[in-house]
């Protein structure tokens, strides 16, 4: 899985939410067999990572147990794994990582950046996996009050320039670190816009970067209705390609999508037109050495 992260990109991530109230596909995976089912289906249609988690971080969402969140995804993460389908893990929780890293998951996908559990960066240490560090301010019962920023591009980028820092001291190596900017997480959707519009100053900090976009929120807003009403996330998906291509054009390494069958086709379309980029791409593409 190292290799993925030293992709050149693009890498395509999968969501898979086993949970019954995320905001756009919770419940309909709840059950094991649908789970499976939905997850191999990702595969098929050219996801690179199937993402499951366990816990909705949908804003002002309670907390659940580790048990609980353990008990929604190992059984999961067993079933994909053993039918070959590589599979990351979101927690923010150490010892749902390490269960699910031992279930078979390549990928810790911490939407904490290591700030949830002190524990988290020794898991991904002994692991040697790829950890995704997203920008996070606090849980999502009060990441609507921590939206406040000077300016959010330099904020996030300060911010999670601090996260790696952490990781690097704590021993985890440069080459499995991914970073995302956390779309919607303490971000309205200036924010959100503004992350989206000046991505290569989130480049700078010389790690991969993904992107998750998918169905959030602000995409709804944009397209809401003459009534002012927020379009439904089942109708937010052309807008989601469009947040895919633009993000990879700009130099992301990866995103993070529901429907992994519309943002491959668009990716080889980008693919098939040389690629272009809205900035010049960088050497390496990878961590500094
Ligand atoms: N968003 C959600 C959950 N996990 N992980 C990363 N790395 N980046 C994200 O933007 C992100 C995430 C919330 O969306 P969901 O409820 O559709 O999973």
């Amino acid at each position: 899985m190292t290799d993925l992260v030293r992709a050149p990109g693009p890498v395509v991530m999968g969501v898979l939410n086993v949970t019954p109230d995320s905001f756009s596909d919770g419940g309909r995976y709840a059950d094991l067999d649908a789970a499976v089912g939905h997850g191999v289906r990702l595969r098929e249609a050219g996801a690179h990572l199937v993402d499951i988690g366990g816990e909705s971080t949908r804003p002002g969402a309670e907390r659940i147990d580790a048990v609980t969140e353990a008990e929604r995804v190992l059984p999961v993460i067993r079933e994909l794994t053993a039918a070959g389908v590589p599979v990351s893990i979101d927690t923010s929780r150490a010892r749902v990582a390490e269960a699910a890293l031992g279930a078979g998951a390549a990928v810790v996908n911490d939407v904490s950046g290591g700030l949830a559990d002190p524990d988290m960066a020794r898991v991904v240490r002994d692991a040697g996996c790829p950890w995704v560090l997203m920008h996070w301010r606090g849980h999502s019962r009060k990441m609507r009050d921590l939206a406040s920023y000077t300016d959010v591009v330099t904020d996030v980028r300060d911010e999670l320039g601090q996260r790696i820092d952490e990781a690097l001291a704590a021993g985890v190596p440069a080459d499995r670190i991914v970073v995302d900017p956390g779309l919607g997480f303490a971000k309205t959707a200036v924010h959100n816009w503004e992350l989206s519009a000046r991505l290569p100053e989130l480049l700078d900090l010389g790690y991969p970067l993904l992107f998750g976009a998918s169905r959030k929120s602000y995409l709804g807003r944009l397209l809401a209705g003459a009534d002012g009403a927020p379009r439904p996330t089942a109708g937010r998906e052309a807008a989601t390609v469009a947040t895919s291509v633009l993000a990879v054009a700009a130099g992301a390494w990866g995103v993070r999508v529901h429907d992994v069958r519309a943002t491959v086709d668009a990716l080889a379309v980008w693919a098939a037109t040389g690629s272009p980029r809205l900035v010049p791409a960088r050497a390496g593409g990878g961590p500094p050495t």
